[in-house]
């Protein structure tokens, strides 16, 4: 029992918020309580519009009825059921629904909670699989720049965010990455794919080159990179990776926690670029962000390597205590349920030209120095304060969410992602808001 002080009601010192100036939110606290569709209600009472689905999660918009009334059915009806050597039916279902969702090929899934989650689960099951087959030899892991695959362990290794990764030690050892692909100097103001940087794809030939294919157990990339401000690959850059890691036995993955579940106006960016990976890492959009879950996609051939030895042992030693738990399970039906009933799969293909023009109209607006997009994501990146960076886009986020419009901001970059039941209408507050905001900040 705690000896100090009582706790105050709403006290706010406890809970020590993720990726937030605690402090500084702390003396001016941004409190929503209510959400329906495309708006948030906040603690006083203003409705604000959802320009980020979240954190580029509730693609389906906010407290949809087949969700809510599928997770309070589920809580009565079975609660919890043991992940390991026991089952439930509605995590088979949705595993069968969401390979059928998934590019052909990936035949196989593996529940987990979160983005996180989901890419240690991949980086194993890549590890894992070459050993399996013979290639124990291969236990690299190359990443790429500015790519963001969660905050475990695996996930800031392969990652390339320096602050992410600065305080954390050795990371895993035997790591490396591509660069990036943001070349603002050749691309500013691209819509959709940028024209210049496919070469960068030979960078994994060098990578290659300088351990030997025979140490390297897979590639993971995002098809757009979206934690570090919507970096958008040039066109057959995906495919030129995927023609090296056949080359070489490399697997490759996908880290589509954003991409996936309609986001460019496709159920998955592989289904966009054409580029099916050989393991596609899935969370956020699954469950319309409502409940924690995540999903691994693998390729029979990798699934099927596991599938050997004496039938009454574990094949594979991983898992997690909610895997597949019956409530997320039931939330990821009644998620995909939605998507296919209202077409939001695709949504963003139809809306995307509508999304691109009404952003594209910010060039010329103060501090704008790229606009760039891609199905119903886009960035705006601004000039940085001098010897200030991320105040400037701070500042902007802080005004819009005054004037009632939620934006995402990473760095000097306002980051859009809107619910994908977003209206014209809605694009145009946005933006309208946005162009506002940049006239007022420093
Ligand atoms: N991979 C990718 C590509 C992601 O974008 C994760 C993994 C990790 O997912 P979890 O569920 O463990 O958070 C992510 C998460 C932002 C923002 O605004 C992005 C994420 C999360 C929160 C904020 O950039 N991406």
């Amino acid at each position: 029992m705690s000896q100090g002080a009582p706790s105050i009601p709403n006290d706010l010192n406890a809970f020590w918020m993720p990726f937030t100036a605690n402090r500084q939110f702390k003396k001016s606290p941004r409190m929503f309580v209510g959400a329906k569709d495309m708006h948030y209600k906040t603690a006083d009472g203003r409705d604000v519009l959802d320009g980020t689905a979240g954190l580029w999660c509730v693609n389906a918009g906010h407290c949809r009825p087949l969700i809510t009334e599928a997770i309070a059915n589920q809580a009565a009806e079975l609660d919890y059921a043991p992940a390991f050597q026991m089952g439930h039916p509605k995590a088979f279902e949705l595993a069968n629904r969401l390979v059928d969702l998934a590019p052909d090929g990936l035949d196989h899934v593996l529940f987990t909670n979160s983005g996180s989650e989901s890419v240690e689960t991949a980086l194993k099951v890549a590890l894992a699989y070459q050993k399996a087959i013979g290639q124990g030899s291969r236990t690299r892991l190359i990443g790429r720049e500015r790519g963001y695959h969660g905050v475990n362990f695996g996930g800031i290794s392969v990652g390339g965010i320096v602050a992410n990764r600065k305080m954390f030690g050795t990371l895993l050892t035997g790591v490396d990455h591509l660069p990036h692909t943001h070349l603002p100097a050749k691309n500013a103001f691209s819509r959709g794919e940028p024209q210049h940087g496919v070469e960068l794809a030979e960078e994994l030939e060098r990578i290659v080159a300088l351990h030997d294919a025979s140490t390297i157990a897979a590639v993971i990339v995002e098809p757009v990179a979206g934690s570090t401000g919507v970096l958008i690959p040039p066109p057959g850059y995906l495919k030129r990776l995927r023609e090296i890691c056949d080359k070489h036995g490399i697997l490759l993955i996908f880290d589509e926690v954003i991409t996936g579940y309609g986001r460019l106006g496709t159920p998955f960016g592989a289904d966009y670029f054409g580029v099916t990976p050989d393991i596609m890492v899935t969370a956020k959009g699954l469950t319309n962000g409502v409940i924690p879950m995540g999903a691994v996609f693998t390729s029979s051939k990798i699934h099927d390597a596991f599938m050997t030895g004496p039938e009454h042992l574990i094949e594979f030693f991983h898992g997690y205590t909610y895997s597949g738990n019956p409530i997320a399970s039931a939330a990821g039906l009644a998620t995909l349920e939605t998507y296919k009933q209202e077409g939001l799969l695709t949504r963003g293909a139809e809306l995307g030209p509508y999304f691109e023009d009404a952003l594209h109209s910010l060039k010329g607006a103060p501090h704008v120095i790229d606009v760039r997009n891609i199905g119903l994501v886009g960035a705006i990146e601004l000039e940085p304060i001098a010897g200030e960076p991320t105040k400037r886009a701070f500042s902007a986020f802080v005004k819009a969410y005054e004037k009632g419009v939620l934006i995402r901001t990473t760095g000097d970059i306002i980051a859009l992602s809107p619910p994908l039941i977003v209206e014209k209408q809605q694009i145009d507050q946005i933006v309208d808001t946005i162009r506002t905001v940049l006239g007022e900040v420093d």
